[in-house]
This record gives C-alpha cells, structure tokens and sequence, in this order.
C-alpha cells in the first residue's frame, strides 16, 4: 500500500453535465470527512447527496461513493465526488483536496496501484487503457474480456504447463536412470510442443488485435493515371486528393480511415509505379512498393480500355499472398456492348476476378465495399477473440517462443536436465513478466505513464 492520498479529474475537462474526481490513498475518508457537508453519510459504496464546503463557504452540490479498501478499484481507501461539469468548480475541489493534503496524480497512477495492490495484471491494465480509446464495438468487447482475465488466463495456462515440465526435469536430476530419462525426454518433447502451441496461438491473436486497433491498410495500388486518387475520393465522398490528367499526380502516401464491416481501414491512395521521372517519383514509387509489402488487403487499379500493360505485370507479380481486389476502371469508357468481353480479356491476364468500376460514375462502388467487407471478415474472421496488446507483450511473447525451440533443441540434443531446467524457468519468468508478475519498475513507469490522467 502507498502512503499518500492522490486525486484527479477522471472525466474530461470541459463544461459538462457531471465531473467525476477521483480521491485514493489512505487519508480519502479523512479528507472527505473534513470538506463534505454530511460526513455521517459516507458508508461503504452508497452515494451520499451533500456540498463540499471550503472555509464554511458551498463550492458545489456534490454526490460522492466512498469505498472501503480493499475493495475499490485501487484496492486502497477510495471515493468519487462526482460534481458540475465547470472547470472552474472541478479546479476549486480539486485545489481544496490538495490543500488538505491529497497530491494530484500521476497519468495511470490509479491504475498503477490497482497492479501494485493485485486488482488488475499487466494484460488487465493494457485493456483498461485500451477501453478509453477503443473506437470500435469489438475493441470494447476484446477490451472488457481483457480486464476480467481473458488474456491472463492464457498466460497462465503456459505458466502452469511449464511448472510441470519443469518439475518433471528436475526429477530427473536426482533419480537419473537412462531408460527413464529416454521416457521422460519424450514426454517433455510433446509438452514443449504443446505449449509452443499455446504460445503460437497467443501470439497470433495479440497480433491481429494489435493490427486490429491500428486500423488495417488497405493501398490503392496501379500505374499512374489509371485513377486511384479519383477511386479514394470516390469511396470518401470527397475531394481528398488531387486528381488531374498528368501522370505522376501523386507522389505521396494519402492516408484515410474509414470504417468497413466493423473493421478501421487505412485506406491509402498511392503514387503510379512506372519507371520514375525524378528522384521525388522514385521515392514515391517505392513507398507505394512498401506499402504492398507490409499490407494484407490491396485494390489494385487496371484501367479498362488501355487493359494489361507494361507496370500492371510487375504490380501483379508482386501480389501473391496478398487479398487483392482488382478494379477495370474507367470502364465509363468501355462502349457497354464491348464490356463483357473486355472485362473476361482482363481478369484472364490479371489472373483476378475484376470488377467493373468507374471513379467518374460511382458505378461498381458498392461492389467494391461489399467485396472489401467480405475480404476483410475472412482475414480477421474470429475478431472477437483477439487481444489487446502491446509491443511489451508481443516482444515477450516472441522472446517465449524462441525459448520453447530452445528447449527443443536442448531436449533433442540430449543436454543434461540441470540446463534444460534452468532455460524452462527463465521461460516461466518472461510469461510472469506479461502478467506482471515479475516486472522491473522502469518498465511498470513506461506502461502506466502512457495512460490519461485519472485512470
Ligand atoms: N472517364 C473517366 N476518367 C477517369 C476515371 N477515373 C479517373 N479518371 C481520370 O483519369 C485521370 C487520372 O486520374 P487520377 O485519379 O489522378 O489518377 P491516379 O491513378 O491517381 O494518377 P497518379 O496520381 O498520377 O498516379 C484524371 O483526368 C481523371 O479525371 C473514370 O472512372 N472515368
Ligand atoms: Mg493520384
């Protein structure tokens, strides 16, 4: 438990209906006794209606929950005093509390103390921090499972494996017998696989969910002037980018998110690959070049009547693996009786099934969206059970895998069991540290200084 007594805004701090402050520390009844027009009305998580009163004079109505430690969110001694919404008034109690001996706390100090006093883990508090934040329905869900133990629950699944495993090895150290420690190598081979397995999974779903919550990039891709700035501003509804009948128009990524299927989309408009003019086209190009490297959905722009030719082959060669989405644009140009069999010709040398489109007419728009929808749900199907994580937990998680090969191949390679015990328990001290439950201090002040005020 810590010594002093913190508060702070936990609302925002603008002219609002209501301003919840938050008070946590040992002297919150003390001070609230002393400011609080009904002190006898502070009982354990019921709300009392009174004033705060500062030298016999009413700063504000207020209703104010007291909570008894350890059952409040810090697990400390804790109230709420939730008053007007007037920075003024929210500045005045917050200066009263101060002057009768509360601090003004940190960003995430309430959150940090709910680690430090065991309320919440590592992966609980990611979430709770993430929840403010979330801008999606499933990011809110993913968020709440989160903070009621859904990633910590993994994690110690991992941990709880490993304690056997390393269990089952130090039994070896001391009752060595070569034909049982043939069985036992096995066994502890199919365990590190399993739990390898667990790991994998883990990972794979912070991943997404970190992806996720950035917004997934979707780049307009294809050779200069084929339309792609006049299709984002087509999908957008606005004259986002500049479009004009020079190639090379574009020369920077444009970014906007926007959302599809419930999903944040990046969307991105690109510079034309082509054989570049310049050195600001070139380093257009490879950036437009970058970006289909590092996306997992393209739309990729052919224009209908010029068909597949010169760069569109090098673009497609690079597609592979990639969710592509090929757009005939243009196709406004396309005299309607010759369209069938030009769009036929074209998904043939594209090797993609292409819909029509015209950024002129809006034409093919919504089966666009709808074709976007569709491949974003079959990437990111299972959204729902994805984690909200950092890099922190994402490079532990990594750290982890690496260590299960090690112990594979210290396993396969017959190494004495005193060194394969001694990497399992260094793999069960890194999961502890996505937890939280061996953490340095520096890093706890790096995780809970990136959270607001008040939280
Ligand atoms: N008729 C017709 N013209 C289009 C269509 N889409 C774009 N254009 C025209 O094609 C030209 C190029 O359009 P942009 O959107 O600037 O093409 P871009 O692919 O972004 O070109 P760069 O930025 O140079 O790579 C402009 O004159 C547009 O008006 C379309 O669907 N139909
Ligand atoms: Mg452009």
């Amino acid at each position: 438990m810590t010594e002093d007594t913190i508060c702070a805004l936990s609302t925002s701090l603008l002219q609002a209906p209501i301003a919840v402050i938050r008070v946590s520390g040992p002297e919150s009844l003390s001070i609230l006794h002393r400011i609080f027009s009904r002190p006898e009305a502070l009982l354990p998580r019921v709300s009392a209606y009174g004033s705060i009163i500062s030298e016999g004079k009413k700063l504000d109505d207020v209703i104010t929950v007291y909570y008894e430690s350890p059952k409040s969110f810090t697990g400390e001694e804790m109230a709420e005093i939730c008053c007007h919404g007037n920075p003024i008034i929210v500045k005045r109690i917050l200066g009263l509390l101060i002057a009768q001996g509360a601090r003004h706390g940190e960003p995430g100090e309430f959150s940090k103390r709910a680690f430090l006093n065991g309320k919440i883990d590592l992966t609980g508090a990611e979430a709770i921090n993430h929840i403010i934040r979330a801008r999606s329905e499933w990011e809110i869900e993913a968020s709440l499972n989160q903070m009621h133990g859904s990633l910590r629950e993994k994690i110690h699944d991992v941990r709880d494996s490993l304690l056997l495993l390393k269990a089952d090895i130090e039994c070896r150290i001391d009752f060595a017998d070569e034909d049982d420690a043939f069985e036992s190598d096995a066994g502890a081979g199919s365990a590190i696989d399993a739990i390898h397995g667990l790991l994998t999974d883990i990972l794979g779903r912070c991943r997404v969910g970190e992806r996720l919550s950035h917004g997934i990039d979707v780049p307009i891709v294809g050779k200069p002037n084929v339309g792609k700035s006049s299709i984002l501003n087509c999908i957008l509804n606005s004259e986002r980018a500049i479009v004009s009948d020079i190639p090379g128009t574009t020369r920077d990524l444009i970014k906007e998110t926007i959302q599809f299927a419930g999903i944040h989309v990046n969307l991105f408009d690109t510079a034309g690959i082509d054989v570049p003019g310049c050195e600001i086209e070139k380093r257009g190009i490879e950036m437009s070049r970058e970006k289909i490297v590092s996306s997992p959905v393209i739309v990729m722009v052919i224009d209908a009547v010029q068909g597949i030719a010169g760069a569109d082959r090098d673009i497609l060669k690079s597609l592979p693996g990639k969710e592509t989405i090929c757009l005939a644009n243009k196709i406004d140009l396309v005299p309607e009786i010759a369209a069938p069999e030009l769009l036929k010709k074209l998904a043939e040398d594209a090797g993609y099934p292409v819909i029509p489109f015209s950024a002129k007419t809006g034409s093919g728009l919504q089966e666009l969206e709808q074709e976007l929808s569709r491949r974003l749900q079959s990437e990111f199907l299972e959204y729902r059970n994805f984690f909200i994580s950092d890099m922190r937990i994402i490079g532990l998680l990594e750290e982890s895998r690496a260590a299960c090969e090690r112990i594979k191949s210290l396993l396969r390679e017959g190494e004495p069991p005193e060194i394969i015990a001694f990497v399992v328990q260094e793999l069960i001290d890194t999961t502890m540290e996505i937890t939280g439950e061996i953490t340095p201090d520096d890093v706890l002040h790096s995780i809970f200084s990136r959270f607001c005020i008040g939280k």
